[in-house]
């Protein structure tokens, strides 16, 4: 790293994790500029093989302050070198290996890979291992994906606005039309591809008439160079489509998944998008859920509907990915028998096997929706004969909205990591998702974008530690998520030890930090309505959505149990089942979410629930006045411009945290009437 506030460069936030910072250790530099100053590169077939020697430029020019030279493969002098090989047999397609050589006189880096989209990968990851202050002498190893789609999805509008955007207008469009950004499409394919990213899907699930039109001869050409600049960086594109199209614009009078009509309405439109698109991902589809329209209008279900547009695509290799999100967002909350968290199961679980080889179900990481916790999924380990895809949200929207802090890989792990045992103790819901446990044809992951016009990308400047960290952690969910904490850190700030030690404490502990001042012990919601940011306890209690916490004078929760409530618990595996439907077991993070208790209930821990309220909100708010604290120490170490808004950013933080504890916690005390053990102030 340069010393403190050398660099005058306006930009830095913009450039996120490819930053420009040349290794500081003098040996460490020479040692890498000996095997990279020069590549010796195959016969490249794609744009994609200039991006590779692009990408290598870059590292000499920015990391070793030196102008890169290139020689053919046949050159045999003995220099040192890095050389780039593209050969059958590396594991897998997108995989790399980077070994280093010894051969006569000159030592070799040897980056091989089986697609010139692997070299892409092997050298950003050079650039990690720079960073990371690894040498170059004694390197081999093998990279590899372990899920093969690895995708983000935008939720952007033509008009140009977000659906949970937190981070600006949309770099895609603006006033109902492609914005042709296209510098900074690339910079923004460049940076995923750094993290492996292979599929993005470019309008919103939520489909308006604008956005329909995407599939049309009059504004492919449009999408087509969109998704050339993707291309070149190894992103396959997607499209969200309106189920009902056909109607809207195709000028038939139905949508029936089984009419002929329709079916060759959609045959006739994947033959028109794959001509101007012959790469093109598929279609990623929200049907009957949140008032989109689907099947059900005419009595088909949701295989009929998926496989309909699937056999629209099978000719080309396209993928459908249906979305699992579907519940009664009418519900009546008088109405106890109807659980939200209960609906995804039972509409998918009855079809499962029933779906095309290029349908994949894309299931959100929970039963109910993005909250700060939730148990996962039941069809993670349900579904067997499935292909599945499963949705995270980088998107904080209930989690702060990129105003606060909240480093999301940890939850992301859990979900990852939580065994299903439905083959024995060992079937974690990763080992599903990668095809490993049932074999799948495709699978994968996918997750909301987070990122807009801003200058910082994504409104926080460390919130982008939660887009780096998705792709780093799908790519391999072996990842610790201190390790790609540390990464990302040192990619954007630079390895100064107080840097380092100090940022990664702040984005670990934040999401507990964010959780304990918001809803407890897994009840969810609690927030204001339609916007999501900020308390309010009863906002969607009384509400059609399903979100409720049926908190009275006597205690909290939801009823979950087979025993007294939903019977939701009976979606999971046995031993899953059976923990979470006991007090004993259940654990106390998500007690709330399966278990209605009285205040006074003693949890694992040893607090009451009402006690560990009172102490976690209190805490929670001291904490993220830490958090604030805590940044304050970089001052000097961290240039002026990323100081200044990331200090912005804790600041709110820590005011609105104390606002959160003083709405829970006095709405609380006014339900409970039970006062606080150590006396702080309750607002009553
Ligand atoms: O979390 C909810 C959001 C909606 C979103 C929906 C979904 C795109 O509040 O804005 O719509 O989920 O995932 O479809």
């Amino acid at each position: 790293m340069k010393p403190a506030g050398s660099v005058v460069e306006p930009n830095l936030s913009y450039r996120a994790w490819l930053q420009a910072v040349p290794l500081e250790q003098e040996e460490l530099r020479s040692s890498w500029a000996r095997v990279l100053q020069t590549a010796e590169v195959p016969d490249f077939h794609s744009p994609t093989g200039a991006a590779v020697l692009t990408e290598w430029a870059t590292l000499c020019r920015e990391l070793l302050e030196t102008e890169g030279r290139v020689v053919s493969s046949a050159d045999t002098s003995p220099a040192p070198r890095l050389r780039l090989v593209v050969r059958e047999g590396i594991l897998h397609e997108e995989g790399f290996r980077i070994r280093h050589l010894r051969e006569g006189a000159g030592d070799v880096l040897e980056l091989a890979a089986r697609s010139e989209v692997g070299l892409l990968y092997g050298v950003f990851h050079l650039r990690r291992l720079m960073t990371d202050g690894v040498r170059p002498e004694g390197i081999d190893l093998m990279e590899e994906p372990r899920n093969r789609l690895r995708m983000i999805n935008h939720w952007d509008n033509a008009d140009g606005s977000v659906e949970r955007g937190y981070a600006g207008p949309s770099i895609f469009y603006e006033n109902g039309n492609f914005a042709h950004r296209f510098e900074r499409l690339r910079d923004y394919a460049r940076l995923l591809a750094s993290v492996g990213i292979n599929a993005v899907s470019i309008n919103n699930v939520n489909v308006h008439e604008n956005e329909t039109q995407f599939v049309t001869e009059e504004k492919l050409p449009e999408v087509a160079r969109v998704a050339e600049l993707f291309r070149v960086y190894g992103i396959r594109l997607f499209l969200a489509v309106n189920f009902a199209a056909p109607l809207q614009i195709g000028g038939l009078s139905t949508a029936d998944p089984l009419d002929e009509g329709v079916r060759r309405w959609w045959q006739e439109t994947a033959e028109v998008v794959y001509r101007r698109i012959p790469d093109f991902g598929g279609f990623l589809v929200k049907a009957d859920s949140e008032h989109r329209p689907g099947p059900f209008a005419y009595g088909r279900n949701h295989a009929d509907g998926a496989n309909m547009l699937a056999d629209a695509l099978a000719p080309y290799g396209g993928l459908v990915i249906w979305r699992c999100f579907v519940y009664n967002c009418m519900q009546d909350w008088r109405d106890r028998s109807t659980d939200r968290a209960k609906a995804a199961f039972d509409h998918f679980m009855p079809l499962d096997g029933s779906f095309r080889e290029n349908v994949l179900l894309q299931i959100k990481n929970g039963p109910m929706d993005f909250q700060v916790r939730e148990p996962a999924s039941p069809l993670f380990g349900g579904m067997k004969r499935t292909n599945q895809v499963l949705e995270f949200q980088i998107a904080q929207e209930y989690t702060g909205q990129q105003r606060h802090v909240c480093y999301l890989v940890p939850q992301w792990k859990e979900v990852l990591d939580f065994d299903t045992q439905v083959e024995g103790v060992g079937s974690p819901v990763k080992a599903i998702i990668s095809g490993f446990v049932y074999s799948m044809k495709m699978s994968g992951i996918s997750a909301v974008s987070n990122i807009g016009m801003d200058d910082t990308w994504t409104g926080h400047v460390l919130a982008q530690a939660n887009l780096y960290g998705y792709g780093r952690l799908i790519w391999n969910p072996e990842l610790t998520a201190r390790a790609i904490a540390e990464e990302w850190v040192q990619l954007t700030f630079g390895s100064h030890p107080k840097t380092l030690d100090t940022l990664c404490r702040i984005l670990l502990d934040s999401w507990p930090i964010y959780e304990s001042y918001t809803a407890p012990l897994g009840v969810g919601w609690m927030v204001t309505p339609h916007t999501h940011y900020g308390p309010d306890v009863d906002g969607y209690e009384y509400s059609r959505w399903g979100t409720y916490h049926f908190a009275d004078r006597d205690g909290i929760g939801v009823d979950r149990t087979q025993a007294t409530g939903s019977g939701f618990t009976t979606q999971y595996g046995s031993d899953n089942a059976s923990r979470y439907e006991s007090l004993a077991t259940c654990p106390d993070e998500l007690l709330l979410f399966f278990h209605h208790v009285p205040y006074g209930h003693v949890l694992h821990s040893g607090k009451t629930v009402i006690q560990h309220i009172y102490d976690s909100h209190f805490e929670g708010a001291t904490e993220a006045h830490r958090l604030l604290e805590e940044w304050k120490t970089l001052e000097g170490l961290v240039e002026k411009e990323r100081y200044r808004l990331v200090l912005d950013r804790l600041m709110e933080q820590a005011e609105h945290a104390d606002h959160w504890r003083d709405v829970i916690n006095t709405y609380f005390y006014r339900k409970s009437g039970v006062l606080d053990e150590q006396g702080r102030p309750l607002y009553s």
